[in-house]
C-alpha cells in the first residue's frame, strides 16, 4: 500500500497551459458544467459535449508536463512508495513518467460506448455520431471516457484503501470543491496521515490540512520532492 498518496487537480496542469475550472476565467466561467459535463447534457446535445471534449483533448495533446509533474515522476523513479490519484483527465502525469496513477475522473485519451460500456484508447480526430464502438459496432453512442457530475468516479475502492493506509497525503492544485475527492483529506487524517496542501490559493478544505503552502505547483512540488529525497 502506498505510504504517500498525492491528489492532483487542474492546478497542477495550469502552468502547462491547460485551464482550471473555478479560477477567474476558468472553464466553468466560459461554459456551464450542466451543458457539457453531465449525462443529461450528453443526451440533450451529444455534438456539443463531444466538441467540448475534442477541444480539450487537442489542447492536452499540445501541452507538455511541467516541473511539478516531473518532480512527482522523479519520486516514483527514485523508488518512493507513491500513488497519484488525479482528478485531471489530461495525460501529463503519464507523459512525465508517472505509472502508479489513478484517473478518478477518467481520461480525455479514452472513449466509452454509452451503449455497451466498452472503453478504448481514442486516437486523433473528433468524436462524431458516426463513430462506431469497436465492441458492439453501434454508432451514435461514442462518448468521452470521463466521469461527469452524477456519475460514479473510477477506482474509488482502491483510492479509499490507499487513503486508509497512507502515512502522508499531499493535495496539489485542487480547490477541494468536487466530491468525493474533496473529502479525501478527511479519510487520510482519520488514518493518522500527515496532510499537506500545495496550492496557489487557499482551497475550500485548507483548514483540514496540517500544513498549507501557497504558490505555483512548479515551485512547490519540486521543493517538496527534494525534501522527500533528502537532497
Ligand atoms: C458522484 C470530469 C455519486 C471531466 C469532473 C458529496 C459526496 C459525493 C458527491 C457529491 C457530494 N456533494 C456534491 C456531490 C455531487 C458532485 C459534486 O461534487 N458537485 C460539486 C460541484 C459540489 N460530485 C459528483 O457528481 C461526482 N460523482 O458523486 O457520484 C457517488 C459518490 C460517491 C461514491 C459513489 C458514487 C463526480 C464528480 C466528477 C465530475 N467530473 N470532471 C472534466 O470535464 O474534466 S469534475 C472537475 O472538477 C474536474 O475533474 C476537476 O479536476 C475537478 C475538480 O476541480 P479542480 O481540479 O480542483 O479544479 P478547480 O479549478 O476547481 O481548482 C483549481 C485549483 O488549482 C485552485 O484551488 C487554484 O488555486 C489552484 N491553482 C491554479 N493554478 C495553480 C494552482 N495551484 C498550484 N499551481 C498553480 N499554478
Amino acid at each position: 500500500m502506498s505510504r504517500i498518496v498525492v491528489l492532483t487537480g487542474a492546478g497542477i496542469s495550469a502552468e502547462s497551459g491547460l485551464g482550471t475550472f473555478r479560477d477567474a476565467g476558468g472553464v466553468w466561467t466560459q461554459v456551464r458544467l450542466e451543458d457539457v459535463a453531465t449525462p443529461e447534457a450528453f443526451a440533450r446535445d451529444p455534438a456539443m459535449v463531444r466538441a467540448f471534449y475534442d477541444a480539450r483533448r487537442d489542447a492536452a495533446r499540445r501541452a507538455a508536463p511541467n516541473a511539478a509533474h516531473r518532480a512527482l515522476a522523479a519520486l516514483e523513479a527514485a523508488g518512493r512508495d507513491l500513488l497519484i490519484i488525479t482528478q485531471n483527465v489530461d495525460d501529463l502525469h503519464e507523459r512525465a513518467g508517472s505509472r502508479n496513477l489513478l484517473h478518478l475522473h477518467g481520461e480525455l485519451a479514452k472513449a466509452l460506448c454509452a451503449g455497451c460500456g466498452a472503453r478504448w484508447a481514442w486516437g486523433e480526430g473528433p468524436m462524431t455520431d458516426d463513430s462506431a464502438c469497436p465492441e458492439c459496432g453501434e454508432p451514435g453512442g461514442v462518448r468521452p471516457d470521463v466521469v461527469w457530475f452524477g456519475e460514479t468516479p473510477y477506482g474509488l475502492d482502491a483510492a479509499y484503501a490507499a487513503l486508509g493506509a497512507c502515512e502522508t497525503f499531499v493535495s496539489i492544485g485542487t480547490s477541494g470543491a468536487v466530491y468525493p475527492a474533496g473529502g479525501f483529506v478527511r479519510e487520510a487524517r482519520a488514518a493518522g496521515a500527515r496532510t499537506l496542501e500545495l496550492n496557489l490559493e487557499p482551497s475550500e478544505v485548507s483548514r483540514l490540512f496540517h500544513e498549507t503552502r501557497l504558490g505555483p505547483a512548479s515551485d512547490l512540488v519540486p521543493a517538496w520532492a527534494a525534501e522527500i529525497l533528502g537532497v
